[in-house]
């Protein structure tokens, strides 16, 4: 019943199963197409019914929604957050400013149904009382900025979007805002002061945005995803989601499969669901290789070896219980012939361009880790290195305004953890050293 149905949405091998999200094959993204697969169909449910803020918010609690930006948060938790009676003006945001590695479903959620996320947002503007909402899109992402536009325009045609939406006393304006494609504005507040026209840098945390957000006014973030799933959620019952999924884990989630397998793309499977047949509908590890080891959630979830994998079912509980993180949902596949030395390179080089700078841990110890971790890859490694990696991570994480410097950190320990041998056979043996990644380097 889940399995993904193979329809195209984007390029060769990216499919989305229509059972919740979308469905598309990329001509049908139109409003006239949204109505037709039952589209606004939940904002005129709850008009019409006259459902009430409460209502809204504890059908999506029962759904137990929780957000698929990568924290996995309760999605209606944080709905309750908002103060109802505040006397100024509420934000609301979708955060799609997707930029983590491996990460490429908001995209296309946006591309090819952007008005689910348009209703997601229009109801939960409702559920809280707000009458003013962005939608941040991702810096490099074009076409898709202007689809959500045009998306827009026709919701504010057909009386969706505006004042008094379908002749009641509910207005919601929603506007678009484009990025500039840098991976820390995706970090909520510093979404927030991008939003507002500043540099994105990360805000401390608490004040959390439901009390101090965007302008210093109560705001909600939630991910392009979340908001995705809201619509169903009230059409169908928040139970109905749930009996999807498993307890603390409804519904279905999208997992952007990438790295070496036959058929990468986003596939949308029942939270729940266990590795193995994720990796099977993906087509397998690629020329039938053996599994080595995978990413789960992100290039910021620590890293876990194929044993351990393939035990796991993939929802956040299954994945924490594991030692990594379900994040956003990119699972980043890696083979037999994977050099762990090199992936790390290449994951702690990212990390330590995307820094903003702002907190020191996370400024100098990016560098730190990329520089050590570049030298044991060159052959210049000392046998202190993997102790020195340790500590630089261990006095990043914990330490810095906000995840970026926990997401440099986690992954070196968890290579370090589970595939140390590679990094001393490096040091004590440079001539394994592989320049292409496709070597295998033996235990
Ligand atoms: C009010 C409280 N609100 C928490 C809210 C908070 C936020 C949400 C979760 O990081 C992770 C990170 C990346 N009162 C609250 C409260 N909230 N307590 O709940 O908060 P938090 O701090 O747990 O997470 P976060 O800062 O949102 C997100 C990981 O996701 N990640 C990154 C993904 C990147 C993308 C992208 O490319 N755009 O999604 C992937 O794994 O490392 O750990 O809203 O305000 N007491
Ligand atoms: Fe900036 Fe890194 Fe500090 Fe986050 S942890 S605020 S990215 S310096």
């Amino acid at each position: 019943q889940f399995q993904a149905t193979g329809v195209q949405t984007c390029f060769h091998g990216r499919h989305i199963n229509p059972q919740i999200y979308a469905g598309i094959d990329g001509t049908n993204w139109r409003l006239k197409d949204y109505e037709a697969r039952e589209g606004y169909q939940a904002l005129r449910k709850i008009l019409s019914e006259g459902l009430t803020q409460d209502q809204v918010i504890a059908t999506v609690k029962e759904s137990a929604l929780r957000g698929r930006g990568g924290a996995g948060f309760p999605t209606g938790l944080k709905w309750s957050f908002m103060p109802r009676q505040f006397p100024g003006q509420k934000y609301l945001v979708c955060n799609s400013d997707e930029g983590e590695p491996g990460t490429c479903k908001d995209r296309d959620i946006l591309q090819f149904n952007p008005h689910i996320v348009i209703e997601g947002m229009i109801i939960a503007a409702y559920a809280m009382g707000i009458s003013v909402g962005y939608n941040y899109i991702h810096g490099e992402i074009f076409q898709t900025y202007d689809r959500f536009e045009e998306a827009l325009e026709e919701a504010r045609a057909a009386g969706y979007l505006g004042n008094n939406i379908l002749g009641s006393s509910f207005s919601f304006q929603l506007h678009a805002s484009h990025g500039f494609g840098a991976y820390i504005c995706g970090e909520e507040t510093a979404l927030l002061e991008s939003l507002e026209g500043k540099k994105g840098q990360p805000r401390f945390k608490p004040p959390f945005p439901a009390s101090f957000g965007l302008y210093g006014k109560p705001t909600t973030i939630n991910n392009t995803e979340t908001f995705a799933a809201v619509p169903w959620i009230i059409r169908n019952g928040g139970q109905a989601f749930l009996d999807i999924g498993k307890p603390n884990n409804g519904g279905t989630k999208i997992y952007s499969v990438s790295g070496d397998v036959e058929m990468p793309g986003n596939y949308e499977i029942p939270l729940g669901t266990p590795f193995s047949k994720l990796l099977e509908l993906a087509g397998g590890v690629r020329g039938g290789r053996k599994l080595k080891a995978v990413i789960p959630g992100g290039s910021s979830a620590p890293v876990l070896p194929a044993d351990i994998m393939m035990q796991c079912t993939m929802d956040y509980d299954s994945i924490a219980k594991a030692g990594s993180m379900l994040g956003s949902g990119a699972v980043i596949v890696m083979d037999e012939t994977r050099d762990m030395v090199e992936s790390l390179l290449r994951l702690s080089y990212f990390y330590m361009h995307e820094s903003c700078g702002q907190c020191t841990p996370c400024r100098e110890g990016t560098g730190w880790l990329w520089r050590v971790v570049d030298r044991i890859h060159n052959g210049h490694g000392k046998p202190a290195d993997i102790a020195l990696l340790n500590s630089v991570a261990d006095n990043i994480q914990g330490r810095t305004i906000c995840a970026l410097g926990d997401a440099a950190a986690m992954p070196v320990r968890a290579m370090i953890k589970h595939f140390k041998h590679e990094f001393e056979a490096k040091i004590q043996r440079p001539d394994l050293q592989t320049s292409d990644g496709r070597q295998p380097v033996p235990a």
